[in-house]
């Protein structure tokens, strides 16, 4: 046993496993169905994906193809997803991806991809919705004398995964901070109906499970050790759109305090990942709501940041999906973070339920919205996959107010993401409460569907399209058959078709 294994593997038995990335992938075999660790970019196997990418080319010099289907919590590295899907190794994907590589396979039609709310994926499964899991690949940052596995940097469907799957491969990533252990809440009080319980979290706060993913170690057929980073995603600095975005979204908020709508200090926030993200929460920093808390999927940056200067007092969530600098500052200070992190299994950190009992505030972007409030967040132009709805659904459906945050325009100015009819819905006009662009807000709570248009295009779409979807939002009014959510139905899609006519949704 080396010192390294003896400083993470604290069990005898299991660090008699330990092998090469190359050996331990040989317990996969094509047409496997491989549960996965990973929730963006954060946690996922580092060394394992690259042998298998090894085997599925040795395979094709034999003229053999070597294919798996992959199941994970969410998006992972270019390690993982990107380079097995470069060796068209992947004959189904699920629930999530945002990698370039297999984006394009998808969108090419050469990779089968199920985007799924996250937090149905572990009940599906149990299910039996897509057959047996073969073998998981997991991540975890140390494994106890018993035998008990100390989580990484995402748990995601971990547990599911090794509940289900015939045999286990660990990756024991030693760049992950030790003092992980203790962050994590896995709950392992699940069932399927008819016997399921109530889920006890009554804030977000509350832990209801134990700190260590249960294992049977006869399951784990190799371990391998790592000491790699997960992938960080570069910090975009805020642009002046986000920051206009974030601007009108922190005085909806505060607009709803004053009216007595919602406490001071907010209800659990819950926020999707990027530039407008960022801008928000760097905004709610040191501002009037305090002390914040948030029920969510990802810790990015900006949650760090908030729960450093004091104006959150903590975070439940899946999984950190930190940038370089983010990442370096949980390292140096986990001891200041640590009780005041959760990290839950997805199906618990997105679970309808407790999103609902809660009532957190739901901030998502948009790719485009239409007058009516329906908003597409997985697709361009109506066929092509951008990544998946991710936990945008599951906190959308549930939350106590759910937002979409979009620019009011895309590629320069020749999409605007305000359209007389979105080109795929993923979040339907009910489950849309509130729109905002650069522009301003669109509170679409009471409005029927005419009143919701107005809103819409007064208030959220660029002022170069507002008279194109006044001028189609007052035809269809006057002409359609239907007065209550009137539309031009073979207009109604023109604008894209335009664009991809044309490469712009401006009339020429
Ligand atoms: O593409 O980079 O090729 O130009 O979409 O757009 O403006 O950079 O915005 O990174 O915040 O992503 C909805 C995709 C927004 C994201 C979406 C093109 C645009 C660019 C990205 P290019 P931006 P963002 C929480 C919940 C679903 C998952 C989710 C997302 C690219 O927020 O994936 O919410 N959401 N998860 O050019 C054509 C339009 C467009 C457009 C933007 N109208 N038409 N292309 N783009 N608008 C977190 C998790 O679940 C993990």
């Amino acid at each position: 046993m080396t010192t390294a294994d003896q400083f993470r593997i604290k069990s005898a038995s299991i660090a008699g496993r330990v092998m090469s990335p190359d050996e331990a992938a040989e317990f996969i075999r094509p047409g496997d169905n491989v549960g996965m660790s990973g929730f963006t970019g954060a946690g996922y196997p580092k060394k394992v994906p690259g042998a298998l990418v090894r085997r599925v080319e040795d395979a094709a010099k034999r003229g053999d193809r070597f294919a798996v289907s992959v199941w994970t919590g969410a998006s992972t590295a270019p390690e993982l997803d990107g380079a097995l899907a470069a060796v068209d190794a992947i004959d189904m994907r699920m629930p999530y991806q945002s990698d370039p590589v297999s984006r394009a396979k998808i969108n090419a039609g050469l990779l089968d991809y199920l985007d799924m709310h996250l937090s149905h994926v572990a009940q599906m499964v149990w299910e039996g919705a897509f057959g047996h899991l073969d073998v998981a690949v997991i991540e975890v940052s140390g494994i106890t004398a018993d035998g008990e596995l100390i989580p990484s940097s995402s748990v995601g469907n971990n547990k599911t995964w090794i509940d289900m799957a015939d045999r286990i491969i660990l990756e024991v990533n030693a760049w992950q901070p030790a003092a992980l252990e203790g962050m994590h809440d896995i709950y392992y009080g699940t069932a399927l109906p008819p016997f399921r319980k109530p889920i006890q979290i009554l804030q977000a706060s509350d832990r209801i499970g134990v700190p260590y993913l249960h294992c049977p170690p006869e399951k784990i057929v190799a371990v391998v050790e790592t000491n790699s980073p997960d992938r960080n995603t570069a910090f975009k600095p805020v642009d002046d759109t986000s920051q206009r975005i974030a601007e009108h979204l922190l005085e909806f908020l505060a607009h709803e305090v004053k009216g007595g709508r919602l406490p001071a200090s907010l209800l659990p926030l819950q926020s999707g990942v990027g530039n407008i993200a960022n801008a928000v929460l760097r905004g709610l920093d040191g501002g009037p709501f305090h002390p914040l808390t948030a029920y969510t999927e990802v810790i990015q940056d900006g949650m760090l940041a908030l729960l450093n200067s004091g104006t959150m007092s903590m975070v439940s969530a899946t999984a950190f999906s930190l940038s370089d600098e983010g990442a370096a500052d949980l390292h140096a200070n986990i001891a200041e973070y640590h009780d005041r992190i959760i990290l839950r299994p997805q199906e618990i950190s997105n679970h309808p339920e407790v999103i609902r009992r809660l009532g957190c505030l739901a901030m998502n972007g948009a790719i485009e919205a239409d007058i009516y409030g329906n908003i597409n967040s997985t697709h361009v132009m109506g066929s092509s996959i951008m990544n998946g709805i991710g936990g945008s659904g599951d906190f959308a459906r549930n939350a106590y107010i759910a937002m979409f945050l979009t620019p009011s325009t895309a590629k320069n100015g020749a999409i605007s993401s305000i359209v007389p009819m979105v080109s795929h819905v993923d979040h339907t006009e009910h489950d849309v409460h509130v729109v905002i662009t650069e522009w301003g807000v669109a509170d679409l709570r009471g409005l029927a569907p005419r009143r919701r248009a107005r809103k819409i295009i007064d208030n959220c779409a660029h002022p170069d399209y507002r008279p194109m979807l006044q001028d189609y939002f007052d035809r269809a009014s006057a002409t359609a058959p239907g007065k209550h959510t009137p539309h031009l139905i073979e207009e109604a899609l023109s604008w894209h078709a335009r664009y991809l006519r044309e490469g712009t949704m401006r009339p020429s």
